[in-house]
């Protein structure tokens, strides 16, 4: 073929590709090893040798040439194709950006922070118990032997496995630290889940937390215990919530008290005098029930069996022991009327924290 009509056979045929796979295709047809030019350089061997070098010079000028077509249409092929994607997958910028959901501590955990912060300024250190019992621990070492009618206070949640249970209350927990610290003294609470087979209610849940407390030393009294609980409930819940204190029975402390707070829906008015910020009548407030007062705790000074099953000689140490419910607690500190959200994993309920 003569080397004008192969300039433009190839340029014609350049000029009707349209996408790299053809063009790879032009290429070994014309510039590959066995493409039409190398053919063309070949022949020289055949010419007579005064026409070689003039032939040689234009098959090197066409190569130079086709491979200079060559490159342009590859650049002008990735224009196209960076065109064409920028066409098809479009990317509006303006739009506003995806919000990107943050994670929260449920209040739950915030109130059990809290509580725990304001009884490590009082000196408390944290101590973690089981939640699965046996009836020893949870029952008859604090206190309370099989058949004892104190047990009828916590309905409990027993497994297939003969004595072991849900406890019912952190107290078992007393048991295990003092046979860890005895003799030494003891000033430490213990968070945790605990578990009754009772009816659910607005104001009690088969599963809640406790926290307890205990501190044992060679001159503790009452007046440390009370002194305690109400500057824990005075930091808790501000200074201007009325607690009170009632005589109660556990067989684990002797004394007893219970300890309650006003109610923060009602305000308590029947039992302290009428308040001009109620919310609620007294009478139907689901909360407490109509008594103007939710009890928070149960606390007394450790009954000298107890310490004994302890290890702690009950002539020479005393003991105070509180165990009080977070969640009643959360439940009058954010004035939430209905203990089951805590666990309904209700967003709009989690969300408010
Ligand atoms: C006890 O469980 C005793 N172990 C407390 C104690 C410890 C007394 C150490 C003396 C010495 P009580 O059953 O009253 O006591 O429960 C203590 C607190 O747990 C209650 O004041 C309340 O705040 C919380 N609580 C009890 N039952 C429920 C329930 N069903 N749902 C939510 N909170 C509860």
């Amino acid at each position: 073929m003569e080397l004008e009509q192969l300039r433009q056979q190839a340029l014609a045929q350049l000029e009707a590709v349209a996408d790299e796979t053809a063009l790879s295709s032009w290429n070994s047809q014309y510039l590959g090893k066995n493409g039409l030019l190398t053919q063309a350089l070949k022949r020289i061997a055949q010419l007579p040798p005064q026409e070689r070098p003039s032939y040689g010079q234009q098959v090197n000028a066409l190569k130079e040439a086709l491979l200079a077509a060559f490159e342009r249409k590859k650049s002008e092929l990735h224009q196209q194709e960076i065109a064409r994607s920028l066409a098809a997958e479009a990317l509006d910028v303006t739009l506003p950006g995806r919000p990107v959901l943050r994670g929260r501590l449920h209040p739950a955990t915030q109130v059990m922070r809290d509580i725990l912060a304001i009884f490590a300024e009082l000196g408390f250190q944290v101590y973690r118990s089981r939640e699965v019992e046996d009836d020893l621990t949870n029952f008859e070492l604090l206190n309370m032997p099989p058949h004892h009618p104190a047990r009828d206070l916590w309905d409990t949640f027993h497994t297939t496995v003969p004595g072991v249970l849900l406890r019912t209350h952190t107290s078992p927990g007393q048991i295990h630290v003092m046979r860890q610290y005895c003799p030494r003294p003891i000033r430490v609470v213990l968070p945790g889940m605990c578990y009754r087979y009772e009816q659910i209610t607005a104001r009690s849940e088969i599963q809640f937390q406790q926290v307890e407390g205990l501190a044992i030393g060679e001159s503790i009294s009452l007046a440390d215990l009370i002194g305690t609980l109400s500057t824990f409930a005075k930091r808790f819940f501000g200074g201007d919530r009325r607690i009170r204190i009632r005589n109660s029975y556990f067989p684990f402390t002797e004394p007893s008290i219970e300890v309650d707070v006003d109610c923060i829906l009602c305000q308590g008015e029947n039992a302290a005098g009428p308040s001009a910020t109620a919310t609620l009548p007294v009478s139907s407030c689901t909360l407490c029930k109509g008594t103007g007062w939710l009890e928070i705790l149960g606390a007394g000074m450790v009954h000298p069996v107890v310490l004994r099953h302890g290890g702690y000689d009950p002539e020479r140490f005393q003991g105070f022991a509180f165990g009080l419910g977070p969640q009643r607690m959360a439940m009058l500190k954010y004035g939430i009327h209905d203990i089951r959200l805590f666990w309904s994993n209700a967003r709009h309920f989690l969300e408010q924290f």
